[in-house]
């Protein structure tokens, strides 16, 4: 036998190196310096290990694939997805990767004009995961560190101007940089952002710092440069040397909410790059983070880079989708979950105006999985080996990234543990931008950071920490130390699937207490990858779609968009929870509050409708005093006209004027309040009573015509991700212990006589003696049947309930319906208050939800009277005494539970209404807490009523 070793030119990558060859860190900037993006087709190979040799440095072999870039090979049809939150998918040996390594190898050519003799060519990549070498006319230039950090390098030697030049680069899926990016996302390869060729030419600007510090009115601008430079700020009137410090008196400042920027250049005679200055001063004085001076809240979401058919490769038209979508909820900041972003979100924050928490692309959960105090050896964060790489990341961050105005902490990574990686990192980001608090959700101390911040806590946990009775920490001096410190909720809300909910009491806490302000709900959007089943269906593929030897399912869907960015109920219930403006019923008239933190409602109309049982009666427009930030007045309405019905005032607040996020009439806040009880209702019609079947069960089987599934008592919901409680106080077990989703009934009693029918019923679970008897008592007269339910519970029940309701079938034909409740999207308990009392219809279509993992949605509650059609008309209306919850689908309960996507789920021979009493809430527990204790419904004995009115004449 003879042994032949291969010779290979491509190495794994696993060492503890920040890359080689890399030029230093510098801002990233707009400038007019000639460059060529080497976006676009590529000729690519995939192998599934290293080891292919790298024949192609001048130029792609026969027999070559394209691919676009940028982009990720496992989306463009090479290797495959794969979807861990917390596991590494390979061995923890930190810093060796499996031999079974997935390549991409990436070639093209491009003419570079012969001007570019005259100065240096820098060859840039934004982004490429995980790690890649990279060639130049089949000269080595150097290799890459840092998968969402920018790697420039100097290829003037290589470079051939006035000829065609072959660039080609290799990437490996896995890397040593692969142990400390992971963080809870699709593992996705390859060059995902932009390529540049840069020509320098001789006085080019390598770095420049912008320093625009506020204060108290006055603006103080700092702007620096590598070279002699200009900077001229035309509206400003500035035209001096740079580095020089310029006072300008009566500047406007930056903020979210006012996000003004002064436009000009700086320029060294050979380049000149934009300017887009905003003046503001972030510091904490008294405990309290303050941006020029002022208290902020954040009302903030964690954002990762996502798009169904993109993965983190996003084009600026989504980044900007993003942004304006952010701004139309309420939304005023952004933690950039867990990696810097492409560079042009962050200007588009600056331009919209949102707050920034930019954080370092550092996360090494996979160290800890369960046991955040053990954890497996070798953390990178606290091994001095990975120091070198981990200070490296944070300064190319910072020195990326200081310039923009909207960042206003840096964060130092996330779920690293603690280590002392950690501190050296946090030393570096001082000693590069002072002017910056920072942030580390995962630092419990404190110790090396500006900000307490912690993720997932109970609104209890919140309080205490608001009252500054949070438990103290063993070191006295770093108690102290942390107590004077602001709190941020870094992560809270999960926002997986049906949820999040109690997301209003969280900001109450945060308005009640200055030191709680405000937090970042995890998190913007699903990142379901849009793929397509045997039979050409779409759908949102999650963890286990692909295969994976190992994955998290769908925790990866736990966003408040939907994967094509359609806002959720969740995102919607945010949006009224953050509005910047409150209506509050007052004995006379409204009080309206100003809850923003730095300007006045100046942008906002104020409209008012007065309804009566859904039908508008009066409106009119609120005329708005001045009201300052954090501000209010008290403001009276006119008198209203005579009303018989059930009344109901409501307050709209909309865009005065077009802005660059919304256009004039955009809604920003509501309010609404009854001011009239409903009439006691009339008198019913005398005559023949409607028509009405029941079995010798005394089960309904037809009403006027129209046939029944009958209803029955029903418990069950298809259990949300809150409920399952992937990370949090599960339910679902005892629900599904207690047998609630089999029930059995048994008839225990009927006696009836001519207008009154009385069933009891004794409904149980197998294997169980814990039971609820149901009374229904059907009485008819000549326009309806009136439905008495009561529930006793029997035995000692210490589970709560899923639901309290009446299920029933009809038929498939009904295809719409019409209700007087709370609309147009679907609510629960601890989520419903962006969903106001009217009248609305839907398709039994449009009424659900669909969660990338099908789970209970699409109920409408507060329901007064709801009114069921088929194509002919009116079917039936359902009358609550006073209201009711419904649900209406053309699937059960147990087969939306079934289904692993919604594509599972098709129309059956019946549409299934549930009407319920009350539902159980949806809180956070699919990662955080579960549901407040007044969102919780536990078995005890209740009544119910119904009533329902047929609109056709039995034959
Ligand atoms: C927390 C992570 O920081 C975040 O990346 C994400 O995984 C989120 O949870 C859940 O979706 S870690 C959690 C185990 C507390």
């Amino acid at each position: 036998m003879t042994y032949t070793p291969v010779r290979s030119a491509a190495r794994q990558h696993t060492e503890y190196e920040t890359g080689s060859n890399r030029l230093p860190a510098r801002a990233w900037a707009r400038s007019d310096t000639p460059r060529i993006l080497l976006s676009g087709e590529w000729s690519f190979r995939y192998s599934t290990a290293p080891e292919t040799p790298a024949d192609f440095l001048d130029g792609a072999p026969e027999g070559w694939g394209r691919i676009d870039v940028p982009s990720h090979w496992q989306l463009r049809g090479h290797g495959r997805p794969i979807y861990t939150n917390q596991r590494y998918p390979f061995p923890i040996e930190p810093p060796h990767v499996p031999d079974d390594n997935p390549t991409g190898d990436y070639v093209r050519s491009i003419d570079v004009p012969a001007a570019w003799s005259h100065g240096r060519v820098v060859l840039r990549f934004e982004g490429v995961d995980s790690f890649a070498r990279v060639w130049v006319n089949g000269h080595e230039t150097g290799t890459t560190s840092g998968s969402r950090l920018q790697n420039e390098f100097d290829v003037t030697d290589a470079i051939r101007p006035g000829h065609t030049n072959i660039i080609a680069v290799r990437v490996l899926q896995w890397s040593a940089n692969s142990y400390i990016e992971d963080q809870d996302m699709w593992w996705l390869s390859g060059i995902f952002r932009d390529v540049v060729l840069e020509l320098r030419r001789p006085g080019s600007i390598g770095d420049h710092r912008v320093l625009a510090d506020y204060d108290a009115g006055t603006g103080i601008l700092q702007v620096t440069a590598d070279v002699p430079a200009r900077v001229r700020i035309p509206e400003l009137g500035i035209d001096a040397p740079a580095g020089e410090r310029i006072l300008i008196p009566e500047v406007e400042p930056w903020t979210a909410e006012s996000p003004r920027l002064y436009h000009g250049t700086l320029s060294s005679g050979t380049e000149t790059i934009d300017l887009a200055v905003g003046f503001r001063r972030v510091e904490i004085a008294g405990g309290v983070l303050k941006v020029n001076g002022r208290r902020v809240l954040f009302r903030g979401v964690n954002r990762h880079e996502f798009d169904p058919d993109h993965g983190r490769a996003l084009d600026e038209a989504t980044m900007l989708a993003d942004v304006r979508l952010m701004k139309q909820h309420n939304i005023n900041a952004v933690r950039t979950s867990h990696y810097p972003p492409h560079p042009r979100f962050l200007d588009l924050c600056d331009e919209y105006g949102l707050y920034v928490i930019d954080e370092c692309d550092f996360e090494t959960h996979g160290f800890f999985l369960d046991d955040w105090d053990g954890g497996l050896a070798g953390n990178p964060t606290d091994d001095e080996r990975w120091q070198e790489p981990l200070v490296d990341r944070m300064h190319r961050m910072v020195v990326r990234d200081r310039n923009h105005p909207s960042i206003v902490m840096w964060s130092l990574g996330n779920e690293c543990g603690s280590g002392s990686n950690i501190a050296a990192m946090a030393t570096e980001a001082r000693r590069l931008d002072p002017t910056r608090p920072l942030l580390y959700e995962r630092d419990w101390t404190a110790q090396h950071v500006d900000v307490y911040s912690r993720m997932y806590l109970t609104h209890a946990e919140v309080e205490a920490i608001g009252r500054g009775e949070e438990p103290p920490l063993t070191d006295p001096a770093l108690d102290v130390r942390r107590r004077a410190q602001p709190f941020i909720l870094a992560e809270y809300a999960h926002a997986m699937g049906n949820g999040p909910g109690g997301l209003a009491e969280y900001q109450e806490l945060f308005e009640r207490h200055p030191r709680c302000q405000g937090g970042f709900v995890w998190e913007w959007i699903d990142h379901g990858l849009r793929t397509t089943d045997a039979g050409g269906r779409e759908f949102f593929a999650y963890g286990g779609d692909f295969g994976e030897e190992l994955h998290d399912g769908n925790f990866v869907a736990d966003g408040l968009l939907f994967p094509d960015r359609t806002p959720s109920p969740g995102l919607l219930e945010l949006k009224k929870v953050f509005e910047p403006i409150r209506f509050e019923r007052a004995d006379i008239g409204v009080r309206v509050r100003n809850l923003r933190d730095h300007t006045g409602l100046d942008d906002l109309t104020v409209t008012w409708t007065l309804t009566e049982d859904g039908e508008e009666r009066a409106h009119g427009v609120l005329g708005l005093p001045q009201i300052p930030a954090g501000g209010e007045a008290l403001l009276q309405l006119p008198e209203p006209p005579p009303l018989t019905g059930e009344a109901w005032l409501t307050l709209r607040a909309i865009l005065a004027q077009d802005t660059a996020w919304a256009g004039r009439g955009h809604e920003v806040a509501t309010g609404q309040w009854q001011v009239r009880e409903a009439a006691p209702r009339p008198r019913r019609r005398d005559g023949a009573p409607v028509r009405a079947r029941f079995d010798e069960r005394g089960r309904l089987l037809e009403l006027a015509g129209t046939p029944l599934v009958p209803p029955r008592l029903d418990l069950w919901r298809a259990p949300i991700d809150n409920d399952l409680g992937w990370w949090g106080p599960a339910v679902e077990p005892q629900w599904r212990a207690h047998g609630l989703d089999r029930l059995h009934d048994r008839l225990e009693d009927l006696e009836s006589d001519d207008t009154e029918l009385r069933v009891t019923v004794r409904t149980a679970a197998a294997a169980s003696d814990l039971a609820i008897r149901n009374i229904w008592t059907w009485t008819l007269d000549g326009t309806g049947l009136d439905l008495h339910l009561r529930i006793e519970p029997i035995g000692d029940w210490t589970c709560p309930l899923p639901r309290l309701g009446i299920r029933l079938g009809l038929p498939a034909a009904v295809e719409r319906v019409s209700w007087y409740g709370r609309g147009p999207g679907e609510t629960y308990p601890d989520s419903s208050s962006s969903q106001l009392i009217g009248r609305y219809q839907a398709s039994i279509e449009d009424l659900q939800t669909p969660y990338v993992m099908p789970q209970e949605n699409g109920n409408r509650s507060d329901v007064r009277h709801l009114t069921l059609y088929d194509a002919a008309g009116a079917v039936m209306t359902v009358r609550g005494a006073p209201t009711f919850d419904f649900t209406a689908r053309r699937w059960t309960s147990e087969q939306l539970e079934a289904a692993r996507h919604p594509i599972d789920l098709s129309p059956g021979e019946h549409v299934w209404l549930n009407l319920d009493l009350e539902q159980y809430g949806l809180g956070s527990a699919s990662c955080g807490p579960g549901v407040l204790p007044q969102y919780v419904r536990p078995v005890r004995s209740a009544s119910f009523r119904l009533r329902f009115e047929p609109h056709r004449e039995a034959e």
